[in-house]
């Protein structure tokens, strides 16, 4: 009875190793895009232009040392772009806030910071 359960045991331990192996030979495979990350400064984004591949991500990080509200405005991006809205933040932000978005359009994206935007200007330039 002893032998028969750790043989069962062990059967199931062996399916949860191929099944791990499997999970990890699938994302190895298809391995997601790192999203490209700009910090959001007073009074600047770091870097100034980012590239990225059709369909990766941005991903803008507003900094600790902040005194003073930001956002993140797309002021223009490829002719005919959908949902357009959903390219820029709502609110602003002073400190420790993020706000992520994938680009499946190539094209160029010119953001600027509304509050400063003069001083705050950046470039996404998302290839095909
Ligand atoms: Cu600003």
């Amino acid at each position: 009875m002893i032998k028969a359960s750790r043989s069962v045991a062990l059967g199931l331990l062996a399916g949860c190793v191929l099944a791990v192996a499997l999970l990890g030979a699938t994302a190895t495979a298809k391995p997601a895009p790192k999203p490209k990350e700009v910090t959001v400064n007073d009074f600047f984004f770091g870097p100034t232009s980012v590239t990225i591949k059709a369909g990766g991500s941005v991903k803008w990080l507003w900094s600790s040392l902040n005194a003073y509200p930001h956002d993140v405005h797309l002021k223009s991006g490829p002719k005919g772009l959908k949902k357009k809205a959903t390219y820029s933040t709502k609110t602003s932000a002073v400190a420790g806030a993020r706000f992520q978005k994938t680009f499946p359009t190539p094209g160029t994206y010119k953001y600027i910071c509304t509050i400063h935007p003069t001083e705050m200007k950046m470039t996404v330039t998302v290839k095909k």
